[in-house]
């Protein structure tokens, strides 16, 4: 199951477990542990009393009383010393100690804050690394949701040089795209009129196919190739999507769960060869097969969708694929950070 990322306040997210980033005693603090315990209420601080506090790197678990989750789970990170004190084995062992209480419990989706990246002082940009590698890590083998719950903007940083490249790449393209509708497009063709065109072209050959009888005499080749242009063209997401994944020789679970997508959508998708995804959903899966822009692009129409060059969540999706860089939470980061929609569920 797959990883979102929501900004958020961690009280607010309806799912199973919470996770609370404590300080040893258990007792309340400050930041989001402050935040859990005023909106859980005195019972929580009454159980925390309880349980004899809590080492660096582990997990407890309490009910969530007043908070719209089962669970509250609350874990110590460590303090940031600058590196070389363990911190990051430390910070790992949190979010397996934290995953690993929320699946013996039978939990089906869990949130994190960034635990230790405010009063700790845990660099933002490694403790989402760490974050994200850790969770990923953990649900090769295990179906959960994440929730990964970021507060304010500026805790969730990608690289400077990361940014600076897609920006400058949305400029760029902006840039050709107005140049280009001057010099060849009068009248701006509009996605659907794109999208008939390609009906009409499959309709065409349909009938074309039909009319023409089959005889010997006729050269084979050209006639399987059109044949197979035809297939191509009739195909739908649904098929496309099951095609590309054998092509790779990859499995089902590889594919949606590197597409960040939860197995149901999956098996929905699956089941039912008209089914038609959301654009976000059909481009995940693009990324997760590695597909080529022409590929991608294909892959978008058979769903309704293309890309364009008018808004910045296509023009960075394309950065990333011309780039051929097809990890799908490093292009959620950057999508994350320039406020657009982001792959997956
Ligand atoms: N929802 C989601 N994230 C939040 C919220 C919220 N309501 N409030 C803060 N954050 P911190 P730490 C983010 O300081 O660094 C406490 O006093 C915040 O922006 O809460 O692990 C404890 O008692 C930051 O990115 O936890 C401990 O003594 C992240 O949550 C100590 O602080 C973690 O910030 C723990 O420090």
């Amino acid at each position: 199951m797959p990883i979102k990322i929501v900004r958020n306040d961690i009280t607010k997210i309806k799912c199973d477990a919470i996770v609370n980033a404590a300080k040893p005693s258990l007792l309340g603090g400050g930041g989001v542990d402050g935040a859990i315990h005023k909106a859980s209420g005195k019972r929580l601080l009454l159980e925390c009393m309880q349980l004899g506090g809590c080492k660096v790197g582990q997990a407890k678990i309490t009910k969530a009383y007043k908070l719209p989750a089962r669970f509250v789970i609350h874990t110590v990170g460590p303090k940031w010393e600058g590196g070389q004190k363990g911190e990051r084995e430390l910070l790992e062992s949190c979010y397996r100690e934290a995953l690993r209480l929320a699946a013996d419990n039978n939990c089906e989706s869990i949130a994190f804050p960034l635990i230790s990246s405010g009063t700790y002082g845990y660099p933002k940009d490694q403790a989402l690394e760490i974050a994200v590698d850790t969770i990923i890590s953990f649900l090769v083998d295990h179906e959960m949701l994440v929730y990964i719950v970021v507060f304010d903007k500026s805790a969730f940083q990608i690289s400077e040089k990361l940014f600076t490249d897609i920006t400058a790449y949305i400029d760029d393209k902006y840039v050709d795209t107005h140049f280009m509708f001057r010099r060849s497009y009068p009248d701006a063709m509009e996605e659907s009129t794109v999208l008939a065109e390609t009906q009409l072209l499959s309709d065409d050959l349909d009938a074309f196919e039909s009319q023409v009888p089959c005889q010997s005499s006729m050269p084979m080749a050209p006639t399987a190739s059109l044949a197979d242009m035809v297939n191509q063209v009739d195909e739908s997401f649904s098929q496309m999507l099951l095609r590309k994944i054998e092509e790779k020789g990859m499995t089902d679970s590889e594919c949606y769960k590197k597409a960040n997508i939860d197995r149901k959508l999956f098996s929905k998708i699956r089941g039912n060869v008209h089914y038609r995804p959301s654009k976000t959903t059909a481009i995940a899966f693009a990324i997760a097969l590695e597909l080529s822009l022409e590929d991608t692009k294909d892959m978008l129409m058979k769903a309704g969708f293309a890309l364009s060059h008018s808004n910045k969540f296509d023009i960075i999706i394309e950065y990333f694929i011309t780039n051929q860089n097809y990890n799908i939470f490093e292009i959620n980061e950057a999508l994350f950070a320039f406020d657009q929609n982001l792959l997956g569920i």
